[in-house]
């Protein structure tokens, strides 16, 4: 059952050409012996209309049984009309059923956020969702290509980890055959291993995070792109996260306007254009407080805080030179300033907040076991990763990159739910 054609291919063939066509029934209206369907694919939506002395009785009495979501063959003509949506109908020779819908489909107008969500296995197939999903699909394929383009070699890494990337107190345990086990929060430990063969990596998996909080920004499960650089120090690796997002921007925008449009979204893409300003955890600090809020010095910026902050600004900006205490323990001290350290988070603007992560790693084998202990975390959990400073240690930067966290802020999504085929949160882990 080959399609031999799609419903936007409609809107570009010529009057009069004979097409097959293959979808759901979105909607049917019934106007005496008159029965107008509109058929929806991957595409679009069409509207094809069946009526006696074009179709046969039988397929005119079979449309209008048709519920909702019912699937369909239409063999008919591509006619214009200037009534219908989009300007064509398709006017309908032939018309079977290929799988019937059974009793009230359940989206209806009306519906609750919550009931959409209860029930997102069924709402995945609103054009709504659809847009956002290629929308999504075309900013990692964007991703992928700048990095193969520049030289990363793309690789996978284990779920199943042992020890803390990002502080014990989001990890997920698991039990692995008796033994205690954890999800990953980050792969950037293995990324760091395997930069000693393969100098620039890049990932595409899942990490999880027993967030507690209920935001509207975090999931328990989100796609994090990561990256990790040997010989590369903190200035540099800024350059590739900004060169980086800007490529994916411009490139999902260009290459999705259609659904940014069905959407209703418009993103200006000089927002995009580098460079990114850099302004130093410090200079945050004061912005803040020129605007009433104080938080002391070393706390890490918190959602009230982001927002505040993001909205004095109307690019992505880096923050950089966190405090020691308000980043994980791998994180290379400056050498000029010990009590701060090499990091930087990007931040997209206008309220928005955190949407990258990452830094230059200790590469120094003594002082990485002292960060460790000064952590109170045990020197024994992180055995091979401190292997890597015994035999060949390099200077060395990554990132990690929320694919959600981007989405939701180029579409301006008021919860990074949409942003999921199947969001996984703190209370919601079905469908
Ligand atoms: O915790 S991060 O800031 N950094 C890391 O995990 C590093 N180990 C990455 C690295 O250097 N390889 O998380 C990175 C990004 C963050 O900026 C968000 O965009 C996203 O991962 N992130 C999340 N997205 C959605 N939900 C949750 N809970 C979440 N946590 C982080």
């Amino acid at each position: 059952m080959l399609k031999s054609a799609y419903v936007e291919e409609v809107f570009t063939l010529r009057a009069g050409d004979r097409v097959e066509l293959l979808g759901w029934v979105r909607n049917v209206r019934q106007h005496g012996k008159l029965v107008f369907l509109d058929l929806r694919d991957s595409t679009g939506v069409v509207q094809v209309t069946v009526k006696t002395g074009v179709a046969d009785e039988e397929a005119v009495k079979t449309a209008s049984t048709l519920g909702r979501e019912a699937s369909v063959k239409v063999v008919g003509r591509v006619v214009e009309d200037r009534r219908a949506p989009g300007g064509r109908e398709i006017l309908c020779e032939r018309l079977e059923v290929v799988g019937r819908a059974y009793g009230e489909y359940p989206i209806k107008p009306g519906v609750g956020p919550r009931f959409l969500y209860d029930n997102r296995h069924l709402y995945l197939r609103s054009p709504k969702v659809s847009a956002i999903m290629k929308i999504r699909s075309a900013m990692v394929e964007a991703a992928r290509r700048w990095f193969i383009e520049h030289g990363f070699t793309e690789i996978h890494c284990p779920t199943f980890i042992t020890a803390a990337v990002e502080g014990g107190a989001t990890l997920f345990e698991v039990n692995y055959f008796g033994r205690k086990a954890y999800l990953t929060q980050s792969v950037q430990f293995y990324q760091e291993a395997a930069i000693y063969g393969l100098e620039k990596v890049f990932s595409i998996q899942p990490s999880f995070r027993a967030e507690k909080s209920k935001t509207r920004r975090h999931l328990t499960e989100f796609w994090h792109i990561e990256a990790e650089m040997a010989f590369t120090e903190l200035p540099e690796l800024l350059e590739t996260v900004e060169q980086l997002i800007s490529y994916m921007v411009v490139e999902t925008v260009e290459k999705r306007k259609r659904e940014f449009t069905e959407l209703g979204r418009r993103f200006n893409v000089e927002v995009v254009e580098p460079p990114f300003e850099r302004i130093k955890y410090e200079e945050a600090l004061n912005i803040l407080e020129s605007k009433g809020v104080t938080i002391s010095w070393g706390e890490d910026l918190g959602a009230d805080e982001e927002r505040i902050l993001t909205e004095q600004f109307d690019k992505p900006f880096f923050v950089t030179h966190y405090p020691k205490e308000a980043k994980a323990f791998y994180h290379m001290p400056d050498p000029s300033n010990p009590r701060v350290t090499l990091s930087a988070d990007l931040l997209a603007p206008k309220g928005y907040g955190e949407i990258v992560g990452g830094g230059q790693r200790i590469h120094d084998y003594k002082l990485l076991i002292q960060r460790i202990e000064e952590e109170n975390l045990n020197p024994q959990d992180y055995r091979w990763y401190l292997d890597l400073r015994k035999y060949g240690t390099i200077p060395h930067s990554g990132f990690g990159l929320g694919v959600e966290r981007l989405l939701q802020w180029i579409l301006n999504l008021r919860n990074i739910r949409s942003a999921c085929l199947f969001p996984r949160t703190r209370q919601r882990i079905y469908p």
